[in-house]
């Protein structure tokens, strides 16, 4: 039996504001999700497992109809999905109401149930948010129902305010898969058992690194899965180590050497670390606007005139600082301190 397993699609998200292209993004999480649904026919899977938030936020009915005219499509895959702490059960969600085609098997309930699947004796079970936090473990010690099944379970969690669990909650379970939504980085927690999706996309330019589904097959209870990754948006972290003797337009010439053999895709998320000339810091605006730069962020600290500051500060504690500070062995870490002692104690 041949499965993906999806998570945290966010459909209807407003990407952060400051980013550029931001209707792009919001049209690639769409995208994404086409992307998904035209895979699952290609690969012929059975099952298609969505385990939470595939809305950022209450959906619409007119998402639903058209989340639902692509489950359509097909019709040879059967659909299972939670929602989660983002798209949440609420008395007056569309959620409540919707008319799902014959594929799809919403587990709208607040307690653990399960939904069989006809022809694939396989049996997923699963529980939706009807609250935006559920802090208590209810993961833990969960007993499938007799019967040669293939048991599947679909879950959202995985911090403190959501449904808590530890990699070891399944060791004992006749669960022979595990889908997990809700922490953004794909990860497989157990190998080939326990799987935490990641958001199918990054959901803002925090989400870096690659992100994707998992494909995976079941056969006489053993699973294997692999990652898939998409390829609509990664967000890359650059730490640029600034220093006084670095000029803007070598700064701007690396960023470049990167973006020239980054793929499309990537976005950067630069962050500036270091000191610079207090008189003459980096244009962090001109980086920002750099094709593919989504964000640039300042942690530089000014560079300080030491010797003028000792004179200025002799014998109090900033001066007697600088000279205990001078007197150590010299390396990076001692380095630091002195920038990150004397920037605090300007402070005061
Ligand atoms: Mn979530």
């Amino acid at each position: 039996m041949k499965f993906i397993h999806i998570a945290d699609i966010h459909l209807g998200a407003k990407p952060v504001q400051g980013e550029t292209r931001e209707e792009d993004r919001e049209n690639e999480s769409w995208q994404a999700f086409k992307e998904v649904i035209s895979r699952a026919r290609q690969e012929q899977v059975q099952i298609l497992l969505i385990a939470g938030d595939l809305f950022h936020r209450q959906p619409l009915v007119r998402e639903l109809k058209e989340v639902n005219a692509q489950f359509s499509t097909i019709p040879q895959t059967q659909v299972v999905l939670i929602a989660g702490n983002r798209d949440y059960l609420t008395a007056e969600s569309c959620y409540q109401t919707f008319p799902w085609g014959e594929n799809v098997h919403f587990l709208k309930q607040s307690h653990m149930e399960y939904v069989e699947l006809e022809g694939l004796d396989t049996r997923v079970y699963g529980f939706s948010y009807w609250q935006r936090e559920i802090t208590e473990p209810m993961y833990q010690d969960i007993k499938v129902k007799d019967g040669d099944y293939c048991n599947i379970l679909l879950g959202h969690g995985g911090d403190e305010k959501h449904i808590p669990f530890r990699s070891n909650d399944f060791d004992k379970s006749a669960f022979d898969y595990v889908a997990f939504g809700h922490i953004h980085k794909p990860v497989e927690i157990v190998k080939d058992k326990v799987v935490m999706a990641g958001a199918l996309q990054p959901v803002d330019c925090s989400d870096t690194g690659e992100h994707g589904y998992f494909q995976g097959e079941i056969k006489d209870h053993v699973c294997k899965t692999e990652f898939v990754p998409l390829h609509y948006c990664e967000y890359v972290p650059l730490i640029l180590k600034v220093s006084p003797e670095i000029t803007q337009s070598a700064l701007q010439e690396y960023v470049l050497s990167r973006i020239r053999v980054a793929p499309k895709y990537q976005k950067f998320r630069i962050t500036l670390k270091g000191f610079c000339d207090e008189e003459h810091p980096v244009d962090a605006n001109q980086l920002r606007s750099m094709e593919q730069v989504v964000q640039v962020t300042d942690r530089c600290c000014a560079d300080y005139d030491f010797e003028k500051l000792k004179l200025q500060y002799g014998q109090q504690i900033l001066g007697r600082y600088i000279r205990t500070l001078e007197e150590m062995p010299q390396n990076e870490v001692t380095k630091k301190a002195l920038y990150y002692g004397v920037e605090a104690l300007m402070a005061e």
